[in-house]
């Protein structure tokens, strides 16, 4: 594989920057200082960062409501993000959106949403609008395996796929959809099966190794970007908590869950870097703390920062 031993190291270390910030958030959520509620990232890093690793700064992202990886792995800042989830005027959205609702148009990051499978349809008029204006980028849209059972799926990949449209459909399945197991709501195994019915090529990885993700994205990317459509890729994978901050995931049996666990992809990541030659045990260690710096920073800037004034409430409301 054409990686870099660099390009390999800020792989790992953008799995392990969301893996602490959302240990941060969530022992933040506990001191009851995060408004509203939190879905964590936690377990999923290797998908955001293997997509992300083939995306320029011009292209764009669509997110969902476990996005705070998303953003990271697009190069969004730590501190700003922290902020919107504090809720502080210093966030990204000024601290009106929150931990659902961050967006930055200056790294490609369009915004997450809350309204499960919403996303689809924005990142296939991203791609519209690439194809318009005559540019190589691409789109990449993550959303959950939920999400690929709402109508805007159907809607929004059919149109990419006969429009042929430089749009990722990234689909990360972690086998359910807050506590209903996809058995329940879908007839076949892999949702990658779907794309046979809009004319795309359609891949199955495991998403909890990053090298596998990167793989299959650099294809896809090479497809878009040479206007040759959209692709579908399912990264298998898996949530280390609950589907939010208030669930305790009990519907999960033991034996899958200690499964799962066994297979994360940071400890993948990093047995492979050691055992590949490409950095020592120290180095790594070395990574980590520079890491949690940074992650530490983050939180005293967003806990400093002041919340916005009732009054700023109707600013921003239409661009
Ligand atoms: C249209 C819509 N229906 C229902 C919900 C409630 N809801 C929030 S997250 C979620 C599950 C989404 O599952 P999936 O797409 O697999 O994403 P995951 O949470 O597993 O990452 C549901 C049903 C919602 N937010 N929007
Ligand atoms: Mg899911």
């Amino acid at each position: 594989m054409d990686l870099s031993k660099e390009k390999k190291i800020a792989m790992y270390q953008d799995m392990l920057k969301i893996r602490l910030f959302e240990e941060k958030v969530f022992e933040l959520y506990g001191q009851n200082i995060v408004p509203g509620t939190i879905h964590l990232y936690a377990g999923e890093e290797a998908v955001a960062v293997g997509v992300c690793t083939n995306l320029r700064k011009e292209d764009y992202i669509v997110s969902t409501h476990r996005g705070h990886g998303h953003c990271i792995a697009k190069g969004a800042r730590l501190d700003k993000t922290m902020a919107e989830i504090l809720g502080k005027k210093t966030g990204y959205c000024k601290g009106k959106g929150g931990s659902m609702h961050i967006a930055d148009f200056s790294i490609g990051m369009l915004g997450a949403t809350a309204v499960v499978g919403a996303g689809i349809p924005i990142a296939t008029g991203a791609g519209l609008s690439i194809k318009l204006r005559g540019t190589d980028q691409v789109a990449a849209c993550f959303f959950g395996d939920g999400a690929s059972n709402q109508g805007t799926f159907h809607e929004g990949v059919n149109m990419a796929a006969i429009w042929k449209l430089p749009v990722l459909f990234i689909c990360e399945n972690n086998l359910y959809a807050m506590g209903t197991h996809q058995r329940r709501v879908m007839l076949v195994k892999h949702v990658m099966e779907r794309a046979v019915a809009y004319g795309i090529p359609g891949v199955c990885v495991d998403g909890n190794n990053v090298l596998e993700v990167y793989e299959a994205t650099l294809e896809a990317c090479k497809r878009a970007r040479n206007g040759d459509g959209p692709t579908l890729i399912e990264c298998k994978t898996y949530r280390r908590k609950g589907h939010s901050r208030w669930d305790p995931a009990t519907y999960r049996p033991k034996g899958e869950v200690d499964e799962w666990l066994n297979k994360d992809p940071i400890q993948r990541m990093k047995k492979h870097l050691i055992v590949d030659g490409v950095f020592s045990e120290s180095k790594l260690i070395e990574i980590e703390e520079e890491v949690m710096n940074s992650i530490e920073e983050a939180v005293k800037f967003a806990l400093d920062s002041p919340f916005p004034q009732p009054e700023e409430a109707l600013e921003d409301v239409y661009a």
